[in-house]
């Protein structure tokens, strides 16, 4: 997965504010709306730790303030660790963190010190977007195509077939695609095969994977990859609803989950 950049961070509540309206046009419901209805949770009392981790690339500018805007926002109280790593972990168990939040160049984490739960971020994202494509109000039907099936795609997929949703599903892995085939159930889907859908559920770290054929007009295209896997002048010609975001939405999922 792409390393997130202090550039990818900038504007996140603008972005929120748009992929807030889009997703109430074409779901019914805001960000708060879907992850209340995934997972059945809201917010109570929890307090959220928040820990910068130097490993590997180390801090990231914007990233743990990010965190901490996005867990007030959606009403959980907040606070970043003065110090990082297992200084830092020390200060929140200590400070009275519920749930610890935290990244390295690999993984990302919630984890809930009360009820034991604990999710990564590449499952919570995988979920919410595909989630939010399988929500679309206006599709012509139950199927729906996943693009990628790395650890984002696979979640993603697994959550549509559990929801009884026609997946198809392509990644250029043959061995990911197997194992999807034999695991979930799904259908493969090569772009020769001429079937168009309304629903696109893409988690690659490529730009331009989505091709003219294999979408409707006015579809929904729900996607946390950077880059953005729609080529703009197809998203305009065919009138595409795209949710996409960096961050958000990801992180909203993870902290749903685990309450
Ligand atoms: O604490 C920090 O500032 C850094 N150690 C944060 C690192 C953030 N990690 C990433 O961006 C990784 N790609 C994994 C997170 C997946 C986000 N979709
Ligand atoms: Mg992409």
């Amino acid at each position: 997965m792409a390393l997130l950049t202090p550039e990818d961070l900038e504007n996140l509540s603008m972005q929120l504010e748009e992929n807030d309206e889009i997703a109430r046009r074409v779901t019914g419901l805001d960000i708060r709306g879907i992850c209340e209805s995934l997972y059945g949770t809201e917010p109570g009392s929890e307090k959220v730790g928040i820990i910068p981790i130097t490993a590997g690339n180390g801090i990231i500018g914007n990233f743990t303030s990010s965190l901490l805007y996005i867990v007030e926002y959606f009403g959980f109280e907040g606070f970043i660790t003065e110090h990082p790593d297992v200084t830092g972990y020390y200060e929140a168990v200590s400070r009275g963190a519920d749930i610890i939040m935290m990244a390295d160049d690999h993984i990302f984490t919630a984890h809930n010190l009360r009820n034991e739960k604990i999710v990564s971020n590449h499952v919570a994202t995988g979920v919410v977007y595909a989630d939010i494509a399988s929500r679309f109000q206006e599709a012509s039907s139950k199927d729906i195509l996943v693009i990628g099936l790395g650890r984002v795609g696979y979640a993603g997929a697994c959550h549509l077939v559990n929801k009884g949703f026609n997946v198809y599903a392509c990644d250029p892995n043959k061995e990911f695609l197997q194992k999807a085939v034999d695991e979930l159930g799904i259908n493969p889907y090569c772009s020769d095969d001429r079937k168009k859908f309304s629903m696109v559920f893409e988690a690659t770290p490529n730009a331009d994977t989505i091709s003219e054929g294999m979408i409707e007009e006015r579809c929904l295209v729900s996607t946390p990859g950077i880059p953005c896997g729609l080529p703009p002048e197809i998203g305009k010609k065919y009138r595409v609803d795209l949710v996409m975001e960096p961050l958000v939405i990801g992180v909203a999922s993870m902290l749903y989950s685990v309450i």
